[in-house]
């Protein structure tokens, strides 16, 4: 069987940033704007007043001091509290396919590759910003790749099962070197007028390369040691965005046509369900917890990996173990455990091993066990 190894990363992070406390006094003015307009049914108990948010809940609650954004004006005009981001013609490359095609070139580098060399491109990701043509063909396209591409979407779990449908794929020989990549645009499919949600997301993309060992010229890349994937049914994360909006036309702008979740429940399900894969996942491949470096966790909450950290390990890792970027990015989606693991791998010496993971919507996980070659 062919070995697979991760050759190169990269990350493209959009240039606005929004802290925390900008995004709620913006949420703020809404509040009471809307509480005004509407004090009247208020009063009678027709409608009920908004409450207003606050940077510390956020961060205690989540980890999340800032995020990223591809348009920050539109977010922040509490009069519109959505990304302006226009239309472009049809000739003109779209938005993801620019976000994948900056984090594509820094994962050529590492990897010391040409675009001309990758043999099959998978964008993989939660929010596509159109149905076809596949955004992925149109990044092979721009990078002129020979080959094939599609698109996939498992919510936050995009990235891990784009990375074991590539390795399956450089395996089983219907591809050599294969381009992952994950332009996440959640800021698109985020409702900044909810309390409970407007501060989860952000925008970012990034992109993976998967090779063939033998023809890899980056040999001190990640070696792909197994995946693992899992998923079960739930409604507790859901977006009911899709082709029969219109079909229905009074429900068509509804907020369930964006991001919801319940995620208390979330937190209460998925957490135990992810520590107990991660933990079979290792004893499956004859490796112990304690001899993991780093878990590169999927990015939604802190507390959340704190928790999901603390029942494979025993103990609650320092931040080199368990290395966060909530902080900065907040949840960027299926790129977030991306990110970390880019951020974080070049320390790795020969021979460690470490664990890439994601969580989300579908319910759906995904692990991947790497080991540093070289
Ligand atoms: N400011 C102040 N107070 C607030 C705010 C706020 N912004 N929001 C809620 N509160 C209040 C609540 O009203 C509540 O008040 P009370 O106790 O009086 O009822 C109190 O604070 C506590 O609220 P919660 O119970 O909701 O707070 P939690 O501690 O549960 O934290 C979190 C909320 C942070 C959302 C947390 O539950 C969490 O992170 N859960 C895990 C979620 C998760 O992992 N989700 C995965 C989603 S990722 C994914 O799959 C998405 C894919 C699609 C991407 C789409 C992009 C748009």
């Amino acid at each position: 069987m062919k070995q697979v190894v991760v050759t190169g990363t990269g990350l493209f992070t959009p240039e606005h940033a929004i802290s925390n406390d900008e995004l709620v006094a913006s949420f703020n003015i809404y509040v009471e704007k809307f509480n005004a307009e509407n004090a009247a049914a208020i009063e009678s108990g027709e409608l009920e007043a908004l409450a207003p948010g606050s940077s510390e809940f956020i961060e205690k609650a989540s980890g999340i001091k800032s995020r990223y954004v591809m348009n920050k004006t539109g977010v922040l005009d509490p009069d519109i509290m959505v990304p302006q981001l226009d239309e472009r013609p049809n000739e003109e490359p779209s938005i993801q396919a620019e976000m994948a095609i900056k984090a594509t070139h820094q994962a050529l580098e590492e990897a010391g590759i040409e675009a001309s060399d990758i043999d099959a491109v998978i964008v993989a990701c939660a929010n596509l910003q159109r149905a076809y043509p596949a955004i992925s063909i149109e990044v092979q396209t721009l990078l002129g790749i020979e080959g094939f591409a599609f698109d996939m979407n498992v919510a936050c779990s995009s990235a891990t099962f784009g990375i074991q449908m590539a390795r399956d794929m450089v395996r089983s020989g219907s591809a050599k070197r294969v381009l992952m990549v994950n332009p996440e645009i959640c800021s698109g499919h985020l409702n900044f007028r909810e309390r409970d949600s407007h501060f989860i997301f952000g925008d970012v993309c990034t992109a993976v390369i998967l090779e063939d060992s033998d023809i890899a010229n980056n040999k001190s890349g990640f070696e792909v040691v197994d995946t693992r994937l899992y998923s079960e049914f739930s409604n507790n994360i859901r977006n009911n965005f899709g082709f029969l909006n219109r079909t229905a036309e009074h429900a068509r702008d509804n907020k369930d046509k964006l991001f919801i979740q319940n995620g208390r429940k979330v937190f209460r399900e998925v957490a135990p369900l992810v520590a107990k894969m991660i933990t079979e996942h290792l004893a499956d491949n004859n490796m112990q917890a304690d001899g993991l470096r780093r878990m590169w966790l999927h990015q939604a909450n802190r507390n959340m990996n704190e928790f999901i950290a603390k029942k494979v390990l025993g103990y609650v890792p320092e931040f080199d173990q368990q290395p966060t970027v909530l902080n900065e990015y907040a949840n960027t989606s299926s790129a977030g455990s991306i990110i970390a693991f880019h951020k974080y791998k070049q320390d790795f010496k020969a021979g460690e091993t470490g664990v890439i993971c994601s969580f989300g919507a579908g319910y759906s996980a995904g692990s991947v066990i790497v080991r540093r070659a070289g």
